[in-house]
């Protein structure tokens, strides 16, 4: 494959910049509402122009999509409203040809209820072989059910069956977990990274990478305000216990086979919401993942203290273990940040705001966010959208509500489609180039996004997408932007983030109530808003270059 980056092949993961297609919103080249493969690889000269190095894909296997694609029926195929292997074959090739990775999606803590394994569970009955693939217990007495665990989307994590038997599904219900203990799992998997590393995939996302191992004593977890808790404490019998390192040195050993072919080496980035970092550094250990998405800044409200807080304690976790740090400021679970930051404070992440919001401002902010994100150390994560400015729509209408959130919450919380919309290619009117206009967006887009798609803001040198092209070209020129250090400057006050990253390159982003005036002895290489007499503004962020 041609090398795009003036990095190092063998280390392109420490400080690449990879962008998140979520298949079913990203193009649709079949027309039929649903985004698919083939219209992936139609948009892969915009993501090259982009200048992005890796691609991930969420999940793209057949799928009933009762989790967005998360509920996993075969692992070795392509969803037929997606494409086919042959489809995803091609999507690899081109993309190497450009110069891109591609990594996808593993989801190895559950599958869907649709997977063969499962269904021959159910019939199998008590006591099966077949049955212990999986959580199947006898609930406790007075038919309750085996532990008192709450499932991630509300409701518990126990469903009954037919014989009075229960499955665990840490998730929705139709998606039962895998139990880790039995070897038949272990081995299924390895022959799933197998499966997808001879056909080319630089690299893996690993879906909820802390919660495989389960403390198979089954203790209830704690309550909390009379509720079982959620906390993911120290201890807790299904997040982050010891036996999941196992599976990650397993994991490590099998990509490690791949470590010298022509490609470079495969790859892995943690999905752990884990806190603190200390935690999530375990996952990265040299004998185990390459990289963990760190969430923090994601969390962090807009305040340069708390931002200062998270860069430095991420780093220094993560580089005591010798991995690279990441910083990701959306993805398909959580509420756009333009969205986030136009709010006085970071409201819930999940789920539609109640508190009136400002997109102007978020807009702003994430043009700064932008800055200070592709400066920092180490790999960045772009989910689609991103660089184009896109809010989250928070007011779907409810009937169009797909997120099993909106199920099992009882219709409390709605869920994460507000940042699922699909994305608005071009035109003045929905689909806006999605798909070809037959098919009706799965979710619909709102009507006044004309301004936001690619095409309208190609022309625009203004744009939020050329804000994103301009950082990333000049990332891949700028040699201290790899995977390096940064330092804090010193002269900078309160509410400015400045940091220096050898040789020459600063960034400063300011999160005061007043504009800052720039060192002299600088030139302005990139800015996210108009520098004026040598001041940068209020939530404004500045590259600069010494002379
Ligand atoms: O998410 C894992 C997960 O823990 C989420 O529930 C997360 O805590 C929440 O969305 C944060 O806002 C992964 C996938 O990213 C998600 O899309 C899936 O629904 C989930 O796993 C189950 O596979």
């Amino acid at each position: 494959m041609t090398e795009a980056s003036t990095r190092p092949a063998a280390d392109w993961w420490r400080s690449a910049v990879v962008y998140q297609v979520y298949p079913r919103s990203f193009a649709d080249a079949d027309g039929d509402g649903t985004g698919d493969v083939n219209g992936i690889r139609a948009r892969l000269p915009y993501l090259a122009e982009l200048g992005i190095d890796a691609i991930w894909i969420s999940p793209w296997y057949p799928s009933p999509l009762l989790d967005g694609g998360y509920d996993v029926s075969d692992y070795r195929d392509i969803n037929p409203e997606f494409g086919t292997l042959a489809d995803a074959d091609a999507l690899i090739t081109e993309a190497h040809a450009l110069g891109m990775r591609i990594l996808i999606d593993l989801v190895p803590n559950h599958c869907s209820w649709e997977h063969p394994a499962f269904k021959a569970a159910l019939e199998a009955g008590k006591g099966s072989p077949e049955r212990d693939l999986f959580w199947f217990r006898d609930g406790k007495e007075g038919g309750l059910p085996p532990t008192n665990w709450p499932a991630a989307f509300g409701g518990g994590a126990w469903q009954q069956i037919d014989d009075g038997q229960w499955y665990l599904h840490m998730f929705d219900i139709s998606q039962p977990d895998w139990n880790w203990d039995n070897p038949k799992v272990v081995e299924e998997f390895d022959s799933i990274l197998r499966f997808w590393f001879d056909r080319g995939i630089d690299g893996f996302r690993i879906d909820v990478a802390d919660s495989m191992a389960k403390d198979a004593s089954l203790p209830d977890v704690p309550l909390a305000d009379g509720e079982p808790t959620r906390d993911k404490y120290v201890g807790n019998p299904f997040y982050d216990q010891p036996g999941v390192h196992d599976i990650h040195q397993r994991w490590r050993a099998i990509a490690d086979e791949y470590a010298d072919s022509p490609q470079g080496p495969r790859v892995f980035v943690a999905e752990a919401w884990l806190s603190p970092a200390e935690r999530l550094a375990q996952y990265v250990r040299p004998n185990e993942l390459h990289s963990a998405f760190n969430f923090d800044v994601l969390r962090a409200a807009w305040s340069a203290k708390e931002l200062r807080q998270v860069i430095d304690y991420t780093t220094e976790s993560l580089w005591a273990v010798g991995a690279p740090a990441t910083w990701v400021l959306s993805n398909h679970d959580t509420v756009r940040h333009r969205t986030r930051y136009g709010r006085d404070q970071q409201q819930a992440l999940e789920g539609a705001g109640v508190v009136p919001v400002d997109l102007a401002l978020g807009l702003r902010r994430a043009r700064a966010a932008a800055l200070l994100e592709l400066a920092l150390p180490g790999g960045a994560y772009i989910y689609q959208g991103d660089e184009l400015g896109l809010p989250e729509v928070e007011d779907l209408p409810e009937e169009v509500l797909d997120d099993p959130t909106w199920e099992r919450s009882g219709h409390t919380v709605r869920g994460r489609d507000g940042c699922r919309v699909p994305i608005p290619w071009s035109g003045s009117e929905p689909p806006y180039g999605f798909g070809t206009g037959e098919g009706q967006p799965w979710l619909p887009q709102p009507a006044d996004w004309a301004p936001l798609t690619a095409e309208a803001q190609a022309t625009d040198p203004d744009s939020h997408l050329a804000l994103y092209k301009s950082a990333l070209r000049i990332r891949r020129e700028q040699e201290a932007l790899g995977d390096g250090r940064l330092a804090w400057d010193t002269d900078a006050p309160d509410g400015v983030l400045s940091f220096t990253r050898d040789p020459g390159f600063r960034c400063v982003v300011n999160l005061a109530d007043e504009p800052f005036e720039l060192p002299g002895d600088t030139e302005v290489l990139l800015s996210s808003e108009p520098i004026t007499n040598g001041e940068l503004p209020v939530d404004a962020a500045v590259w600069l270059k010494s002379l």
